[in-house]
């Protein structure tokens, strides 16, 4: 684990955050910057920088993090208004962590992409 990846460190329990799923593949948490009233993070428990870094063997992990977002928006009660799932890569995207993670975004009307 890179000792500078803060996602690592939640997954980790070194920093605290407000988690609301966890097994042996992913952790998910409230994003401390909110952009809708439902807002997650869901990562993976491995290291993976970005989309660009996934390889062939862990891509199953992304299998993970939908399964994950699924019984998280049943959870939290927005699986029948409905969420999106958003995975930022590089700059023109936004990605501003380098761990791979998938915003669950619920709770308002969302707005068209772009
Ligand atoms: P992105 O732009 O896709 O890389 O989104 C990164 C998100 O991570 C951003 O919405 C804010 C969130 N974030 C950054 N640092 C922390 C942290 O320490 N704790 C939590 N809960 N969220 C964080």
């Amino acid at each position: 684990m890179p000792t500078d990846c803060i996602f690592c460190k939640i997954i980790a329990k070194e920093i605290p955050s407000d988690v609301v799923y966890a097994d042996e593949y992913v952790t998910a948490f409230r994003d401390i910057q909110p952009a809708a009233p439902t807002h997650i993070l869901i990562v993976p428990n491995k290291h993976i920088a970005s989309i660009n870094d996934l390889t062939e063997a862990d891509a199953h992990l992304l299998g993970k993090m939908n399964f994950a977002a699924k019984q998280i928006a049943k959870a939290e009660g927005v699986d029948e208004s409905g969420y999106r799932l958003i995975i930022n890569t590089g700059a023109d995207a936004g990605q501003i962590v380098f761990h791979i993670h998938m915003h669950l975004l619920a709770g308002k009307k969302l707005g068209r992409l772009g």
